[in-house]
């Protein structure tokens, strides 16, 4: 990250804490003007949230103002987030869950990029592993992606990769969100094959 965003990533942090929309607003449209909105997302806007949802992890911070700096951010994303290519790629079929967890800023970035480019994406409402094995035989998916930031939620994947071995998927499963960018305890945990330490990460 070069010390413009990093920069700029502090501002608008500082806007977040003091649930400064209008500011916050006017840093991502400063932002934009120059860059890629996904970028500015990976650069900005994510590491404001982590260091935030830090602060209040260690006490720093009121979860009010964790609550409201998501949800403002939230907010913002939706106004920035480009629209749907008219290309279309139909393979592979892929579709995307959160397994349960209620944050959703992930899937949506991670969705809106895909459709960006042309790919078409499911997205999945909350169900149970059982559910989703069958739907994902129905609809003959060929890669699942999962996006979970809560470590109890990203260990759900172990649950879901057995019983989907069980009914003989080929399925496979990309999982994404904060435990995977945070640790690499979980590669072992989930039986992941790769790790690059990045916000993408590959299982199989
Ligand atoms: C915003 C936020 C919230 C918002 C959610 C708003 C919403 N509608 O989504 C609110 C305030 C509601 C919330 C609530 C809670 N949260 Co919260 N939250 C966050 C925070 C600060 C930022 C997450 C975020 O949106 N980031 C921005 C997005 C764009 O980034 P992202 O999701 O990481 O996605 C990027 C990458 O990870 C990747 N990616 C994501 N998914 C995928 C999928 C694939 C396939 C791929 C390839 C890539 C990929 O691409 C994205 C773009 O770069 C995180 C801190 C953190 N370190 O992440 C805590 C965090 C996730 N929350 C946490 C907790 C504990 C909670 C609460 C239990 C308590 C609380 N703080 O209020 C509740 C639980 C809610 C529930 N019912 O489940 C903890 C989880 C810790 C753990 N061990 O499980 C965290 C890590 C904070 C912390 N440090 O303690 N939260």
């Amino acid at each position: 990250m070069s010390y413009l965003h990093k920069d700029k990533s502090l501002d608008f942090e500082n806007a977040l804490l003091k649930f400064d929309r209008v500011h916050a607003k006017q840093i991502l449209e400063g932002a934009l003007s120059e860059n890629d909105t996904f970028q500015v997302i990976d650069e900005i806007v994510s590491p404001a949230l982590t260091r935030i949802g830090t602060a209040w992890d260690t006490g720093e911070i009121a979860l009010s103002q964790n609550y409201m700096a998501g949800r403002i951010a939230e907010q913002l994303i939706n106004e920035i987030l480009p629209a749907a290519s008219p290309e279309r790629i139909d393979y592979p079929k892929i579709a995307i869950t959160t397994l349960g967890d209620y944050h959703m800023l992930g899937k949506k970035v991670v969705t809106s990029m895909l459709r960006s480019t042309g790919h078409s994406i499911k997205e999945y409402d909350n169900m149970d592993p059982d559910q989703l094995v069958e739907k994902l035989n129905e609809d003959g998916i060929d890669l699942l992606l999962t996006s979970t930031l809560m470590l109890n939620i990203a260990l759900k994947i172990r649950e879901l990769k057995k019983r989907m071995d069980k009914r003989g998927l080929k399925t496979k499963v990309i999982a994404g969100g904060a435990p995977f960018c945070l640790t690499i305890c979980c590669t072992g945990k989930l039986g992941l094959i790769t790790w690059q330490g990045l916000p993408l990460t590959y299982t199989n």
